[in-house]
């Protein structure tokens, strides 16, 4: 099921609604110019399909955008995530490998959401997802404290928070959706305590920096990988404030204790050495946020996209 012929679809998502920090929408056209689109064509050999734009979709705000169920700009995400899905599942149901530039990690909704149903109907697949993050972002609306729906994409597309209206996440198919039982956390030290119950009841696999330390990340990500299985598709959502803001400073919510540059680049090049990578978000650029530290925070993060994608040290 190997996306072939090192086919990549690329989305640029400049949206920051997921949250209340303006300036991570910025992170696609910034990434861009870094060069992340040439080092994937020229130098990792894909060819890549991109339509040269970064999707604000303005013509989809809302005048008005009222907090629903305690989330904030609950119409916004949910048109902009809605479209997303629909872009990510075309690339992927014409056998495109997806990498999704964010925006905050509210758009893994739409991401994660066209990949599940692409493979679903390519393949009679369900998707693995690793979630490579400081945080959970399983909240549901009623267990989360902030009301940014950045912090709940977890909890939508596991159907652990679910909404009938259609114009507020109503619109997530379960062919959309992803098992708890195939989604795996790494990086995670900063999980709320509602959130900690979830991911106990429902027996999540999730591997704390703790874990990190006690093992090396070379054993947990075989103990990731293992829990996942050979010949399952995954999409592999990175947020950068998994690293430590040593390495990745320009992030709206920032927590010190993370991943160095080296575990993040070996946690995406494990995961593409298992052959079974189909989709890949990078989130949470925000290079307006401790602007010294920004060319380091997106040069991090185009080592994080060229490692998924194969680029090797030797
Ligand atoms: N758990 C907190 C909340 O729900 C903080 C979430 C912060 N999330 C991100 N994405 N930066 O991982 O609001
Ligand atoms: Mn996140
Ligand atoms: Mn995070
Ligand atoms: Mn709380």
């Amino acid at each position: 099921f190997l996306p072939s012929g090192n086919e990549l679809g690329l989305v640029a998502v400049g949206f920051s609604g997921g949250q209340c920090k303006p300036g991570v929408d910025a992170a696609p056209m910034a990434l861009i110019d870094a060069g992340i689109v040439e080092q994937i064509k020229n130098d990792l050999k894909y060819n890549v399909t991109y339509d040269d734009k970064v999707h604000a979709y303005n013509e989809l705000m809302p005048t008005s955008d009222p907090d629903y169920r305690n989330m904030k700009k609950p119409l916004a995400v949910s048109a902009v995530t809605r479209a997303l899905s629909a872009q990510v599942y075309e690339h992927a149901s014409k056998g495109r490998f997806v990498l999704t530039l964010g925006g905050d990690h509210s758009i893994a909704i739409g991401s994660i959401s066209g990949t599940a149903q692409a493979i679903r109907e390519r393949l009679g697949r369900e998707i693995a997802v690793i979630w490579v993050d400081a945080h959970a972002d399983i909240n549901t609306p009623e267990t989360s404290d902030s009301g940014n729906i950045h912090g709940m994409p977890v909890a939508f597309l596991t159907r652990l928070a679910r909404e009938e209206r259609q114009d507020v996440f109503g619109w997530i198919k379960d062919n959309q959706t992803i098992s708890t039982r195939k989604l795996v956390y790494i990086g995670l030290r900063d999980v709320d305590r509602e959130e900690k119950k979830i991911l106990k009841e429902n027996g999540i696999k999730a591997f704390s920096m703790h874990d990190i330390d006690r093992h090396g990340i070379g054993r947990v990500m075989d103990m990731a990988l293992g829990w996942i299985g050979s010949d399952t598709p995954i999409h592999l959502s990175f947020d950068i404030d998994a690293l430590d803001p040593m390495w990745a400073p320009s992030t709206g919510t920032a927590v010190r204790g993370g991943l160095t540059l080296r575990e993040g680049d070996f946690i995406a090049e494990c995961v593409h050495g298992t052959g079974s990578l189909v989709a890949l978000d990078l989130v949470e650029v925000n290079p307006s946020l401790e602007a010294q530290g920004a060319t380091e925070t997106i040069r991090a993060g185009c080592s994080i996209v060229r490692c998924a994608l194969g680029d090797t040290l030797l």
